[in-house]
């Protein structure tokens, strides 16, 4: 079996497909495109795949989470912006049976006081923030660690 481990899904929330466009000096130079391909490296090490949906309504995000319940053994969910408001995000998640790991980027607890909040940080297992690409890396072993998977 190629995954025999389970799938992963990767959430990444509104504009997060302009990645590499504008701000790489929060951001990275990286396209989001670049970000999937290294959590997917990173999820094949510990025989799991990785699905990814991107975004920008929330709706959408709330119905993948409500599809992973039947068909992920984890979460990595970098919402974007919607990390900072959004109570729907956060019951939508809390109906998830696996662990989840609130991911970023940029490190939200150093910047603007409106970034200080989560509404995802309650639901979650953990949270990856402020390493950039390396966090997709980063995240998919905290996914393997809580899952109790070895590296094959
Ligand atoms: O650091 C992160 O990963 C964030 O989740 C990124 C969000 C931000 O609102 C969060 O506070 C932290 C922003 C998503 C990307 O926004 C862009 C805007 C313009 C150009 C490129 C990306």
């Amino acid at each position: 079996m190629k995954h025999p481990n389970g799938e992963v899904l990767l959430l990444s929330g509104p504009n997060l497909d302009l990645l590499g466009e504008r701000e790489p000096e929060i951001y990275g130079s990286e396209t989001l495109a670049d970000h999937v391909t290294t959590a997917q490296k990173a999820a094949s090490r510990f025989g799991l795949g990785l699905q990814h949906v991107q975004s920008n309504h929330e709706g959408d995000l709330i119905e993948a989470i409500h599809e992973a319940r039947a068909g992920a053994v984890a979460l990595v969910v970098n919402a974007g912006a919607l990390t900072h408001t959004s109570w729907a995000l956060h019951d939508a998640l809390s109906a998830f049976d696996g662990p989840i790991i609130e991911l970023h980027l940029s490190n939200p607890a150093a910047r603007e006081p409106f970034r200080h909040v989560s509404t995802i940080a309650p639901v979650a297992s953990g949270v990856v923030a402020g390493f950039g690409d390396l966090g997709y890396e980063l995240a998919l072993i905290a996914v393997a660690r809580c899952l109790s998977l070895e590296e094959a």
